[in-house]
């Protein structure tokens, strides 16, 4: 088979900086993960050909043979490793998995109350610069401002004031657990539905290290490659029948298919739902649980470093995998810190922290998570070395050689990809 570098040289190359990039650098965006040789050789696959228009069984184009089988075998793994009545697999992203359940859900203009973007959010939960802010009445809550948790009155009481049609649960940026209890009270005390958006946690939840949505959530949306660790996309798990109006022609699994295809897309990206299928065959695997529980073992030490370093953390710490730092009480904004962050290799993402003073592009947080490094196999001496490392960068405010020589140094014993 002719290489792509015989092909198209620039593509080639830019891929092959991406990949030492990646192999020379402590990846510790909370989003980001890296998926097995096996869920990148199927992305790569010759199932990018095919259109699959429709569901396992009942298609538009024909052909579909094999292509049932895969998207079959990852709806069945979906819901064994979430204990879902209902998966879809094919939406295409995050966006889109949100953007798909509102449909279902909800009339264009209903009131939905979520958590705010600058508390913790997504963008999708109801910002007024994305769709979901455009198409919906979103009503926010946010943290307490003493703790910065989920401050659970201040949900119940917007909840009774402006009867939403949805309540919406789940964050990315809260480094703390979310009792979703509370949020189903709520939910039925006012006639809603509760949604859930976990994408974030979803590989703590498959691995029983997070309070679990789906026993009590009508609809939970996910990616898949965040703590996941599947291939960039994203599902919609959902009880079958519609709890508040049971009475509907179509129960609640079939207006969440329908809201996916032929509601808001079209061709599933079948390549992508068998590297799903892949995924969660990875995380039905007792591996999956020793790699989460060190995902928060990890955390919990860059924690411990922070506080020891007398920097302020959101919450005063963590209980999953992500930790906010308030590099405002250091004299840094995000972006500051982010870039000096960088220039040792540490990939980080500067992000709003509650009650910011600054701006999205100035903010006076960044983001950490530690789903990444521990794929590549580091543990607790390692992250210790990284957190050292991240401070002393921070504190002086001096991105030196010799840091960024010490992190690729670090990163070359984690071989990433050694076949590639
Ligand atoms: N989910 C966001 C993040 O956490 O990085 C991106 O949309």
């Amino acid at each position: 088979m002719p290489k792509l570098e015989n092909i198209d040289a620039e593509i080639s190359e830019i891929l092959n900086k991406e990949l030492d990039r990646q192999r020379q650098g402590a990846e510790m965006i909370a989003s980001e993960n890296f998926v097995s040789s096996a869920i990148l050789e199927v992305a790569g696959s010759v199932l990018t050909n095919k259109y699959a228009e429709g569901y396992p069984n009942k298609r538009y184009y024909g052909g579909n043979e094999f292509i049932d089988q895969s998207e079959q075998l990852a709806i069945d793994r979906a819901k064994k490793l979430f204990g879902a009545e209902h998966a879809n697999v094919q939406p295409h992203a995050g966006s889109q998995a949100n953007m798909e359940a509102y449909f279902a859900l909800a009339e264009l203009g209903d009131t939905i109350l979520g958590f705010s973007l600058d508390h913790g959010g997504h963008l999708t939960h109801g910002h007024s610069v994305n769709f979901s802010g455009k198409f919906y009445n979103f009503v926010h809550y946010g943290v307490d401002k003493e703790k910065e948790l989920i401050d659970m009155d201040q949900v119940r009481n917007l909840a009774r004031k402006h009867k939403p049609k949805i309540i919406l649960a789940g964050a990315s940026a809260y480094s703390r657990s979310i009792d979703f209890v509370p949020f189903a009270e709520i939910a039925k005390e006012v006639g809603a539905y509760l949604m859930v958006d976990m994408a974030h946690i979803a590989g703590l939840v498959a691995a029983g290290l997070h309070p679990d949505p789906v026993p009590y959530a009508d609809v939970v949306t996910t990616t898949t490659h965040k703590t996941l660790r599947g291939p960039r996309g994203a599902m919609i798990l959902s009880r079958t029948e519609d709890r508040l109006r049971p009475a509907d022609k179509k129960n609640l699994a079939r207006k969440i298919d329908s809201a996916v295809f032929p509601g808001m897309q079209g061709g599933p990206l079948e390549h992508i739902i068998a590297a799903k299928a892949v995924a969660f065959g990875e995380a039905l695997k007792p591996e999956f649980k020793t790699y989460q529980a060190q995902v928060i073992k990890n955390c919990k030490t860059l924690e411990n470093n922070f506080r020891e370093a007398g920097i302020r953390m959101v919450s005063d710490g963590t209980d999953n995998h992500l930790l906010m730092i308030d590099v405002s009480t250091i004299g840094l904004d995000g972006k500051e810190a982010e870039t000096l962050l960088d220039k040792v290799n540490i990939f980080t993402n500067k992000n709003m922290i509650p009650f910011d003073k600054g701006t999205p592009v100035r903010p006076s947080g960044i983001r950490l998570g530690t789903a990444a490094l521990t794929t590549r196999g580091l543990k607790e001496p390692e992250i210790e070395l990284i957190a050292s490392i991240m401070i002393k960068t921070l504190k002086e405010k001096k991105a030196t050689k010799e840091s960024k020589e010490k992190i690729i140094e670090l990163m070359k014993q984690f071989e990433l990809y050694p076949e590639l």
